[in-house]
């Protein structure tokens, strides 16, 4: 029999030219693996049963490479791309890396900065969605904030912020390319503190744009747990806001760094519920990993290291099932939950007003949430199920 954690191109797994590019280097230590031309990790994802891949603009073509330059990398991609049956699931703009963001690019104190981010995103939707056909362009902010507040405003900070984006939907419709724009949020690191810094935040100053309808989130298990945040809360309430747009998976030792680690190696109850949530919620976008491998790792490192996050996402998927389809878990799951509240009116308040609870006899009965979770565990652990 065929293993069943296989990844296909039916699972959406998507990898970031950044994240198996990723050379291993720390603010310690310099780079430990070579460089992976964009055309080999397209064909080696590939070989792995991945779906899609994105990219920075600079992930690709060079900051200051000429037109001829830029234009053979591209097709040089776009060829991987067909050969090996690839599609751009996701497109980005490095607006954190060259030292003229090192204030930030949308909210950079600088207009003059402020100007060239728009023109460099700008120019990066007319490869990734007018040409690869990405369907999602995230926006990450990790230069947009501060180490200190004695600089500048954080107020002016978020009106910059919002005209930025204004700018780029006006842009995505003039050109009318068929994009969707996804916020993702840190808390910290690169800066000191960031601005937007949660998908909870991300997700009220989406109301707040011209065009609210093309833009949404993509939340990064990693950046909410260094917030301290519940990953599994914060996805569904992209969900049910209808916000969910995209996905960073990786996972995170809570307290540490920004880790990027690989998905599901640390927090396995977490990534548990989190895979449940993707895969019952109706969630069709990409399953995007945005971790890289360990340090430790050589060149072949790096596909073990990949191949590991599917393995794992779809291992989950599959104890997703065993949830649903265990009597004695479900029996303990609280489906009431989903029934819903009364809706006001004026004749069913006057009843509601009148109604008798006999609230100590409610308030005797426990949840058995111990029970239920340890059965969860059994499931995870692979001794029940
Ligand atoms: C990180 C960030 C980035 C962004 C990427 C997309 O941890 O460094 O999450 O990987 O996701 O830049 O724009
Ligand atoms: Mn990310
Ligand atoms: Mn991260």
């Amino acid at each position: 029999m065929a293993d069943p954690f296989t990844p296909t191109k039916a699972d959406k797994f998507s990898f970031g030219l950044w994240t198996v590019g990723n050379r291993g280097a720390d603010p310690f230590g310099p780079v430990v693996r070579p460089r992976f031309e964009p055309p080999y990790i397209v064909e080696r994802l590939a070989k792995l049963g991945a779906w899609g891949v994105c990219l920075h603009d600079n992930d690709l073509w060079g900051i200051d490479d000429d037109e001829a330059t830029r234009e053979r990398k591209i097709k040089e991609f776009e060829k991987a791309l067909k050969d090996n049956g690839m599609v751009v699931s996701m497109g980005t703009t490095n607006l954190f890396s060259h030292p003229v963001f090192r204030d930030g690019a949308f909210t950079s104190p600088d207009p003059a900065v402020r100007r060239y981010a728009l023109q460099k995103v700008c120019a990066g939707i007319d490869i990734c969605v007018g040409r690869f056909k990405a369907p999602v362009y995230v926006m990450w902010g990790g230069r947009e904030g501060a180490e200190t507040d004695s600089g500048k405003s954080a107020v002016e900070a978020i009106k910059r912020y919002r005209e930025a984006l204004n700018y780029i939907t006006h842009y995505a419709k003039d050109r009318k390319y068929d994009v969707r724009f996804a916020i993702e949020a840190t808390p910290n690191e690169p800066r000191g503190d960031i601005y937007l810094s949660t998908t909870g935040s991300v997700l009220a100053f989406i109301e707040t744009l011209d065009h609210p309808e093309m833009v949404g989130v993509n939340p990064e298990v990693g950046h909410e747990m260094m917030a301290g945040l519940n990953f599994y809360h914060v996805v569904a309430q992209a969900i049910e806001a209808g916000k969910l747009f995209h996905i960073d998976l990786n996972n995170q030792k809570i307290g540490r760094f920004d880790q990027d680690l690989r998905f599901g190696s640390e927090d396995i109850k977490g990534a548990f519920f989190l895979v449940k949530l993707l895969e019952e919620s109706g969630y069709e976008g990409a399953r995007h990993f945005d971790a890289h491998a360990y340090r430790t790792e050589d060149p072949e490192g790096v596909w073990d290291f990949a191949a590991g996050c599917m393995r794992t996402y779809k291992i989950l998927a599959h104890k997703a099932k065993l949830f649903a389809k265990d009597k004695e878990i479900q029996a303990l799951y609280r489906k009431d939950l989903h029934e819903p509240s009364p809706k006001y009116s004026k004749e069913g308040h006057a009843k509601l007003a009148k109604e008798k609870f006999d609230i100590e006899k409610m308030a005797e009965k426990g949840y058995r949430y111990e029970k239920l979770d340890q059965l969860v565990m059994e499931l995870l652990l692979g001794v029940r199920g």
